[in-house]
């Protein structure tokens, strides 16, 4: 079964902040679809959870540089 998690991104500002946070979110194994929307600053991720997991997926994202939003 396919799990999606909608990700608060912090620190993307322009259309290469998305395709950055793209590009490392689809190279974790079992990325299988990823949109990043920057006014909303949401990245929604759908993998499949025998492959991979949601810290994966965060520390993907702060490799890149960006954050994770918390208690909003
Ligand atoms: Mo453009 Mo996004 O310099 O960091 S890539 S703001």
């Amino acid at each position: 079964k396919k799990q999606q998690v909608v990700l608060p991104i912090t620190g993307m500002t322009c259309a290469n902040c998305v395709a950055t946070v793209e590009r490392n979110l689809k190279k974790e194994k079992g990325v299988e679809h990823v949109a990043v929307n920057l006014a909303s600053e949401r990245a929604t991720v759908i993998f499949d959870p025998t492959l991979t997991r949601l810290d994966a997926l965060v520390a993907r994202v702060e490799r890149a540089g960006y954050g994770i939003a918390t208690g909003e």
